[in-house]
């Protein structure tokens, strides 16, 4: 064998080392989920042969030609009984795109497929895309939503920076070849983190949205909105009703976004958000919960206070420090959950849960009582019922 073809020999071979190490539970678990050790994915899990010419002929110093930057805010659904992620790959261009990758365990060993999804573009075209929430919905397809992003046009030539947000819309039955429709037509307002429920409600489409003023700020907007729409081609959304809104002093009282599609359970359904508030260093995103009707998956039940997950440790810190963000999780039918989360939009993060578990939590975690005070209260109850059992078991 001539040494350029040993060299990428070698390097195909440390990248498999890289790819196959085990995932393992950190010790810390506060009962409700188990984080893990290592990130499922990160840049450095794309393939070489998405970033390096191997051709010694084109390249005989062998270097990196098309380098990637991040792999998060990845959408999630089970396929063929393996995790496929669809996850937010960015280059070193910015760019944003999609691309599957799947795992046997859903908690290590993902692999991306050969190629990124194709996405086929509108008459016009995005310049950035991301964030996609899939849905298996109950008429056989699956949805793909996501952000398109293109240059706001009514921006002076000097601001190259004002963006526009929409809903793109696209549809799979394999995830490789996917059908466009248009843009959700949502009136004026920008749009971000919009997601399809899993049934038709009323004999209609069901989306969440996320209104929005401006392209970062919610400004009048924001809250997670909730619309009906007759059809998913050249759907168009009015008149949204905001069912979880943002709220002063809470870990949403800037914006908040529904994350993956809600999960069915016999309680409810179960609802992954994530939710942002601005500190002095800058926005902080975590994740919350809340759980809504059988009968109407507008109508919320329980509303547990706070965040549910925070970004910690080296979770901190990335593109954009001080962000957790989440558009997918799996629920398997024994009632296990798989929750992917991405940190600091650098890499994609798995914690794991049961449906009894995530129930539980939302019945019984107090509501925010919006004031200090009733917070010492919430919590006085606790110390009271705590005490009570302490002393009547000889423990204190
Ligand atoms: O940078 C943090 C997040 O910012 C945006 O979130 P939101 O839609 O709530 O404004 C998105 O661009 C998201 O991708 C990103 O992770």
């Amino acid at each position: 064998m001539s040494k350029s073809l040993e060299r990428v020999k070698a390097m195909l071979y440390k990248h498999e080392l890289f790819l196959s190490i085990k995932n393992e539970p950190i010790g810390r678990s506060n009962g409700i989920y188990q984080r893990y050790k290592n990130p499922i994915l990160t840049a450095a899990h794309a393939p070489v042969h998405w970033r390096y010419d191997l051709n010694p002929e084109t390249n005989p110093l062998l270097m990196e030609r098309q380098g990637m930057n991040a792999a998060f805010n990845s959408g999630a659904i089970e396929f063929n009984g393996k995790f496929c992620l669809v996850v937010r790959v960015e280059g070193y261009d910015r760019k944003s795109f999609f691309a599957v990758a799947e795992s046997e365990s859903g908690i290590d060993n993902f692999r991306f497929w050969d190629h990124p999804i194709s996405l086929p573009e509108t008459h016009e075209p995005d310049t950035n895309v991301y964030d996609m929430r899939l849905t298996r919905h109950e008429d056989g397809w699956i949805y793909g939503l996501f952000c398109t992003e293109r240059r706001d046009h009514n921006a002076p030539e000097a601001d190259q920076s004002a963006a526009t947000a929409k809903c793109g819309i696209a549809r799979t039955k394999d995830l490789v070849t996917w059908e466009r429709l248009a843009d959700l037509d949502s009136g004026g307002s920008q749009q971000r983190n919009v997601v399809l429920h899993p049934e038709f409600v009323d004999g209609k489409y069901a989306l969440y949205t996320r209104p929005q003023d401006g392209f970062i700020d919610a400004g009048k907007g924001g809250g997670i909105g909730w619309g009906l729409v007759s059809s998913m081609e050249n759907a168009s959304v009015r008149d949204e009703k905001i069912i979880d809104p943002k709220i002063y002093h809470t870990i949403k009282e800037v914006k908040n976004g529904q994350g993956p599609a809600p999960i069915k359970t016999s309680d409810g359904w179960l609802h992954l958000a994530h939710g942002v508030r601005n500190t002095a260093a800058g926005l902080r995103y975590v994740l919350y919960m809340f759980m809504t009707a059988l009968d109407d998956p507008s109508r919320v039940i329980h509303r547990p206070a706070g965040h549910f997950m925070a970004p910690q440790d080296e979770e901190r810190v990335g593109d954009v420090s001080n962000v957790l963000f989440t558009n997918g999780w799996i629920a398997k039918d024994n009632g296990d959950v798989y929750i992917y989360y991405a940190s600091s939009d650098t890499r994609m993060h798995v914690a794991t849960s049961t449906v009894e578990q995530l129930v539980d939590y939302c019945k019984n975690t107090p509501e925010d009582g919006l004031r200090s005070a009733a917070s010492v209260q919430t919590r006085n109850e606790l110390i009271d019922r705590n005490l009570a059992f302490l002393r009547a078991n000889g423990l204190k």
